[in-house]
């Protein structure tokens, strides 16, 4: 109690979030550093990994209305109560979510707009945004991640089921040309079910239009990479459950000797259909977790690098294309230079890298010759390297739970680890190749 009435006590009797000022009470519980997430938009910048594949998804559903730029604060009835959540569901705490106030939260998920978006009478459409949750923190989970969702509406007469068969066709040859395993699970089961509004057979059709256009979005992403002759791509279909739809399902992807989460989906639940106005109609829907999909295609090895500002991340992307991610530190660069009288035999600056590498291994980032000069009377030769060392230890930014204080994991290297290096290379440069240092 004690601990809550500081809380309290600290607590702002007003929070600007994007430019608008909003009350606090007592269930605020968002943190700065979560309000210094709000408008950063990487998935509308088209050289963030987060927006290269939100523009692939895109292209891919090229006859999907693509939306974003929705506002993160929503009410609790737009994120749990439409979409059908009890009243004690655990995604509602104040330990699972983010509240502004008692009427305003962030939303959790993307499904937070389907109500809103089917009721604009779109028929396919896909909607990107940030979206927020108290997880756990791990390389795969971060409080503030990327969702993509995506509808397509059928009528439930014949022109509904006839659209189904003809597009069922189209994509199950496309898929049995591909070297794709999927593992897959039944339509529906009695833990699973067909809700009483569907014909069986209408709701069978519809479940196998998700599946493959799932299936198709799985292999155009992943396909070139794990889906060769020799590796073919691996999904695997799970029965789930959400709410919203039923029945549900998850997909994960086989990726380097583990099976990751994806997405989750479903044949939408009669309730969001009529708050949308449109009750006459049937919708399946996903939700596409972008980082996880984004860690894999681009190798990037912790969740927490898409929110990095170094130059040496984001300068390693480019628009609409999927590039290997190169490490690198996040501790500054301590250099020294060195400067010897060349041996008579001569020596190559590929000798010269080698040694510091055989020396100090990865502490040294990069060796550069930066001055060489002949003295005029002498004739011998005089060179100037420079060692710029660093550790490699961790790229990333400071763990999230520890951001208001100086990450205890860092480690620079300090001067005298450097001298105590360097010292090392002038040692061997002297044994090995005889030179006179100046
Ligand atoms: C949902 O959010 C549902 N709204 C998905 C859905 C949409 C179902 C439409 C049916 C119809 P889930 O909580 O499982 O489901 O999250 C979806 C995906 O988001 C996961 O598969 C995962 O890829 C990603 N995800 C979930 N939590 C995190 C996290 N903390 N960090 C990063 N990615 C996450
Ligand atoms: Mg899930």
């Amino acid at each position: 109690r004690r601990f809550r009435s500081a809380l309290a006590a600290s607590r702002p009797p007003t929070l600007t979030l994007l430019g608008k000022e909003y009350p606090t009470d007592e269930k605020t519980n968002i943190t700065p550093a979560i309000v210094d997430k709000l408008g950063r938009n990487l998935y509308l910048q088209p050289s963030h990994p987060i927006g290269i594949l939100r523009s692939l998804i895109e292209s891919h559903f090229s006859n999907f209305t693509a939306h974003s730029g929705f506002s993160p604060i929503v009410t609790p009835a737009k994120n749990f109560d439409d979409l059908g959540f009890p009243a004690d569901h655990p995604g509602r705490a104040l330990s699972d979510s983010y509240y502004i106030n008692n009427g305003l939260m962030l939303r959790t998920h993307t499904s937070a707009h389907e109500v809103e978006v089917f009721a604009r009478g779109d028929r396919r459409w896909l909607l990107t945004s940030d979206v927020y949750r108290r997880d756990e923190i791990d390389s795969t989970h971060y409080p503030v991640f990327h969702q993509m969702e995506g509808a397509r509406v059928f009528s439930s007469s014949q022109e509904g089921i006839d659209e189904l068969e003809a597009d069922n066709a189209r994509l199950s040859e496309h898929l049995a040309q591909s070297n794709i395993v999927i593992e897959d699970v039944p339509h529906s089961s009695s833990t699973n079910p067909i809700p009483s509004v569907y014909a069986t057979d209408h709701a069978e059709r519809m479940v196998r239009n998700l599946k493959l256009s799932l299936n198709s979005l799985m292999l155009a992403l992943f396909g070139g990479r794990a889906g060769s002759a020799e590796e073919p791509l691996q999904v695997r279909w799970i029965e789930a459950y959400f709410p919203f739809t039923s029945p549900s399902f998850e997909v994960e992807v086989f990726f380097h000797g583990k099976w990751i989460e994806i997405l989750g989906c479903g044949l939408v639940q009669q309730r969001t259909m009529q708050l949308a106005n449109i009750p006459h109609d049937v919708s399946w829907a996903f939700g596409l977790g972008l980082e996880r999909i984004a860690m894999i295609l681009f190798a990037i090895p912790d969740i927490r690098l898409f929110w990095s500002t170094d130059s040496r991340f984001l300068e390693q992307f480019t628009p609409g294309n999927i590039t290997t991610f190169r490490p690198y530190s996040k501790y500054p660069p301590s250099h020294r230079d060195v400067s010897f009288w060349f041996p008579s035999e001569g020596l190559h600056d590929n000798d010269v890298f080698d040694l510091v590498r055989d020396t100090v291994g990865d502490l040294a980032e990069d060796v550069k010759m930066i001055d060489s000069f002949t003295h005029p009377k002498t004739q011998r030769t005089s060179r100037c390297y420079r060692i710029n060392y660093r550790s490699m230890d961790k790229y990333v930014c400071k763990p999230l739970i520890l951001w208001y204080i100086d990450n205890p994991f860092a480690r620079s290297l300090s001067g005298d680890e450097v001298n105590t290096l360097h010292a090392g290379v002038i040692t061997r440069l002297k044994e090995k190749f005889g030179v006179e240092i100046r």
